[in-house]
């Protein structure tokens, strides 16, 4: 179902007047309001006045995580205080939190770009809708919250965590629909199992699924376990939480909410723009909030534009799901890896399960290793040891011949490597660079 055919199918000329329209008005917005963006706009010369077209925008600055962490809490203000109805904050494991406020508008953008999420996933008013990502400062839990309520379906909002309970209300309430973390999905998975719930014999058909990094083979694996479609979708707290992008029934890119954010991908050594197509940083401006908007946001998320038109009808830009960030890149001894492409190689390989743990460490000879921790399905281990060895070089081999270095594999028993209800958490780089 498409939530809402005049934005969502908007014919694209038309859109791109209002994008510019709106692009024009938040740059004056910004020069009157907030001092970070008027300094930044006399430094370099540039006034909403110089914005013609939409390819204009490179004119105007750049905004990047380390700017919102200076600015913290309130820097990036752009309406008065008492019109803020709402926050959000990242958990800030690495510096300050970064910060979103919202206005009643603002929530109401985001009640818009949610519906239009979970539309894109099969949601409608008939759904019950088993909400598990985290309610609280997260922008997770609230985010999907008011996405379902906006669509007319029932909400549970079970937030994260107390797994026992969470199977116990799926099959009591028959939720047809869940939303969480995709690691979390399968943990749960693994907890029924464990309970001898057949997880596909439930209502629970489709599900939307985000805020970390998924691969095809976990999707595959989801889809397999519950019997259900999987869906990715994408957001992040600085633009708005959950609702920025998201796969429709063709499951094959996220179309962006792009006359809400719109979208760029740029080089991310050198800020310039890329030819359509091209793998880059993405790059978000707000077009429409009024509490902390934002002016080409630099993500650090790594993807590339697909233009061809999608057969759901909808019209707006869809993005590649994730290849990673720009700054979860390993480099060891001089080569880039990406965690995402150990975990592709790795869930092509028959007999792992979908737990891995990727820990670098850098040896006396200050020369960089990487050990790979994974789970191997219980069978092997009651096996004869030669069987376990032959995993174990074959995984080596296949990544050896995918990522140009050798990783160490370490084989694990099934439930070792620590689960995760929220994000989990896959690399541990315990180098002191
Ligand atoms: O994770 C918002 C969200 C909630 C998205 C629920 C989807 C579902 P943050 O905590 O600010 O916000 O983290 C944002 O998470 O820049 C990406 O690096 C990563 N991320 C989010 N969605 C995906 C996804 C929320 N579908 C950061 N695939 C982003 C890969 C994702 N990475």
């Amino acid at each position: 179902m498409i939530f809402n055919p005049q934005h969502e199918c908007m014919e694209n000329g038309a859109r791109k007047k209002l994008q510019l329209a709106n692009l024009k008005n938040l740059a004056e917005t910004l020069y009157e309001r907030v001092p970070f963006y008027r300094k930044k706009m006399d430094a370099l010369g540039v006034r909403s006045r110089d914005i013609h077209t939409l390819e204009d925008i490179e004119k105007l600055p750049f905004t990047t995580k380390d700017d919102l962490r200076e600015l913290y809490p309130h820097g990036l203000l752009a309406c008065p205080k008492d019109r803020i109805v709402e926050v959000h904050m990242s958990s800030g494991t690495t510096g300050k939190p970064v910060v979103d406020e919202y206005s009643r508008n603002d929530i109401n953008i985001w009640r818009e770009a949610m519906a239009r999420t979970l539309a894109g996933g099969g949601c409608t008013k008939d759904d019950i809708v088993q909400n598990c990502y985290g309610y609280g400062l997260f922008t997770g839990g609230p985010g999907a919250h008011y996405g379902a309520m906006t669509i007319g379906a029932e909400v549970l909002p079970m937030s994260s965590g107390n797994t026992a309970r969470q199977l116990m209300v799926m099959q009591d309430f028959g939720s047809t629909m869940l939303t969480c973390t995709p690691s979390y999905a399968l943990f749960m998975a693994e907890e029924a199992a464990e309970a001898g719930i057949d997880l596909r014999k439930l209502p629970i058909n489709k599900g939307c699924f985000g805020a970390e990094p998924w691969s095809e083979n976990m999707r595959k694996e989801i889809e397999t376990r519950y019997n259900m479609k999987a869906y990715d979708i994408y957001g992040l707290t600085e633009i708005i939480g959950p609702g920025v992008s998201f796969e429709c029934e063709a499951q094959n890119g996220l179309h962006v909410n792009e006359d809400l954010f719109y979208p760029e991908i740029i080089d991310p050594q050198t800020g310039k723009t890329l030819p359509r197509g091209e793998k880059g940083e993405l790059v978000f401006t707000t077009l429409t909030k009024e509490g902390t908007p934002l002016l080409r946001y630099r993500t650090r998320d790594i993807t590339y534009f697909m233009d061809e038109p999608c057969e759901c009808g909808r019209t707006t830009v869809r993005m590649h799901r994730l290849f990673g960030r720009t700054d979860d890149m390993l480099i060891i001894r001089g080569v880039n890896v990406f965690p995402s492409q150990i975990e592709h190689a790795l869930f092509a390989i028959e007999g792992t399960e979908p737990a891995y743990l990727i820990v670098v460490n850098r040896g006396e000879s200050h020369l960089d290793d990487i050990e790979l921790q994974v789970e191997v399905k219980q069978e092997f281990f009651s096996d004869e040891t030669r069987r376990l060895e032959e995993l174990r070089s074959r995984i080596e081999g296949e990544l050896k011949s995918k990522l140009q270095i050798s990783v160490k594999v370490k084989l694990v028993e099934p439930k070792t490597i620590e689960r995760s209800i929220g994000k989990a958490k896959r690399v541990i780089d315990n180098r002191k660079i």
